[in-house]
């Protein structure tokens, strides 16, 4: 495969060319996009050094794939050129997600409504897919009702800029600012910006996108995103009520046959997910699973996974292996 990844610099893309990489996937020409900026710089792909081109080369060059990770407005403006070139876009920015023509794809979850007719796919965001991942057996099973989400983000999911202000706050440097307060020993309730209904953009993101995963608008999700000063890995503390009732001993049962979940549960032994335990891992780590005693068919847990891997690379990497694998691309 000939295989383009947009904003290839970036913090999304240097782990996209990592998981690549790890993954083994079969890479015959690496292609390193980024801004005008960084054309010509040299980068790393599986030990060799390529130079960076820009947008309209890597169009000329006519990739297989294109994994884009460099903001929406580039996804918007550049995704349909590729497509038209033949080209399959894997789009980890908010762009084409709830576009009703594109599909949202966990792969363990919807990858089977992909078909060679999708040209441009969408990569749903970090907090969403740790979420439904979770989330999936347990609707299968009991039937979700309502979800009320509150998440602990990672700086990283901000981008350099925000690690680089938590890193020198830490040191007691004086920088730039990534947020609009200082973020060490403190948690800002503001991930993304304000949308007019007084959520947040990535609040809406939690409720909007699972209900397109899993093509159900039977259930709801409401949520509160906080940003903490930790460096790699969301946390969630999730709240669901289910239609049907449930045995905790098979919600673990059922957690633990899911594919990417790891069930990290022992409280005896102080065994719980955490940032510091996910950060580099590929997979979504869920712990703290107990029945909410205040009303039914209601439970909580906890979940954590590294939103730069599961969270974006790793899951866009999974739905180029699909495409692969089924001989869509
Ligand atoms: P560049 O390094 O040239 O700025 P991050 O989210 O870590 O800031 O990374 C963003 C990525 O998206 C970088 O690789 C960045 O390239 C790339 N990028 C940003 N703006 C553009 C653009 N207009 N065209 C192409 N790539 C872009
Ligand atoms: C965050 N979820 O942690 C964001 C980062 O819609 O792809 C990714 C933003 C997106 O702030």
């Amino acid at each position: 495969m000939k295989v383009a990844v947009v904003g290839a610099t970036g913090m999304v893309g240097e782990v996209m060319r990592q998981v690549l990489v790890e993954r083994n996937f079969p890479v015959t020409e690496f292609i390193p996009v980024a801004s005008e900026r960084s054309v010509g710089k040299e980068i790393e792909f599986n030990n060799k050094t390529f130079k960076v081109v820009g947008l309209q080369t890597a169009v000329d060059m006519k990739p297989d794939i294109a994994i884009f990770s460099a903001g929406g407005s580039t996804s918007l403006e550049w995704a349909p050129k590729f497509a038209e070139v033949g080209t399959v876009v894997i789009d980890n920015s908010s762009a084409w997600r709830m576009d009703p023509t594109k599909k949202l794809v966990v792969p363990e979850i919807n990858a089977k409504e992909l078909t060679k007719e999708d040209k441009i796919i969408a990569n749903p965001n970090c907090s969403t897919i740790q979420l439904v991942l979770a989330l999936s057996p347990l609707h299968e099973k009991y039937k979700m009702k309502r979800v009320v989400i509150s998440t602990y983000q990672s700086v990283s999911g901000t981008g350099v800029k925000a690690v680089q202000q938590l890193e020198n706050e830490i040191k007691g440097i004086e920088g730039e600012m990534a947020y609009p307060y200082p973020i060490s020993r403190n948690a800002l309730p503001h991930c993304d910006v304000f949308e007019e209904n007084g959520y947040t953009k990535e609040e809406m993101k939690l409720a909007r996108e699972p209900q397109k995963i899993f093509n159900d608008k039977t259930f709801s999700v409401t949520a509160t995103a906080v940003r903490i000063p930790t460096a790699g890995g969301h946390s969630e503390s999730v709240n669901v009520e289910f239609e049907n009732d449930f045995d905790l001993k098979d919600v673990r049962q059922l957690l633990t046959e899911t594919s990417g979940v790891i069930v990290q549960d022992n409280t005896a032994k102080n065994e719980y997910p955490m940032p510091i335990l996910a950060n580099g891992k590929d997979e979504v780590f869920v712990g703290r699973i107990r029945r909410d005693e205040t009303q039914p068919n209601t439970l909580n847990m906890w979940i954590v996974a590294d939103n730069l891997r599961k969270g974006a690379a790793t899951n866009a990497v999974q739905i180029a292996e699909y495409l692969v694998n089924n001989e869509l691309v």
